[in-house]
């Protein structure tokens, strides 16, 4: 999405963390949130994430979903160069199956949160989510749509098990 200003800046430490953070664009695509999507390694372009991040309030971003795996550094970096909220989403990684990921991501030091959700594709869902009702607050068009969603969710669960 591109039409209006970015609200949401979704950042990812490298390309293959796409096939999870599109989870989360997806959402703030049914929310109808202006979003942006950005590669941005703190390992591999430490000088793009630091202008990401400094700029980012001024450029009127209201949130940060970052998601990387590994040695993941970015949420927290971003979270020490932005007074902007920061939801980290920990990527599956191949070695650790993302608990390396989630251990780096969760366990800031007191002083620099980084709100961090579930390893994977639900994390990257529930980033986008959040985000979504951090909007809601002062959009009513986004509230209305988050109500919508539980709406539908709640209707697709069927209350016997189908049996094959
Ligand atoms: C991290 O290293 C990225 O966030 C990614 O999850 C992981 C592996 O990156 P690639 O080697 O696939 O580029 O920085």
């Amino acid at each position: 999405m591109t039409a209006a200003e970015p609200l949401i800046g979704i950042i990812m430490g490298s390309q293959s963390d796409w096939d999870t953070m599109r989870h989360g664009a997806d959402i703030l695509d049914q929310m109808g949130i202006p979003h942006e999507v950005l590669i941005i390694s703190a390992h591999r372009t430490p000088e793009r994430l630091y202008d990401y991040a400094k700029t980012a309030k001024s450029r009127g971003l209201k949130l940060i979903i970052a998601g990387a795996g590994g040695a993941a550094h970015l949420p927290g970096m971003a979270a020490a160069l932005t007074p902007l909220p920061v939801l980290g989403v920990p990527v599956e990684s191949k070695s650790l199956k993302g608990m390396d990921s989630l251990l780096s991501i969760v366990q800031m030091p007191a002083g620099v949160p980084v709100g961090t959700l579930a390893i994977g594709k639900a994390g990257a869902k529930n980033a986008a989510l959040l985000a979504a009702s951090v909007i809601a607050l002062l959009d009513s068009t986004v509230a209305a749509r988050l109500d919508a969603f539980r709406e539908n969710q709640t209707q697709s669960v069927g209350t016997t098990p189908i049996k094959d």
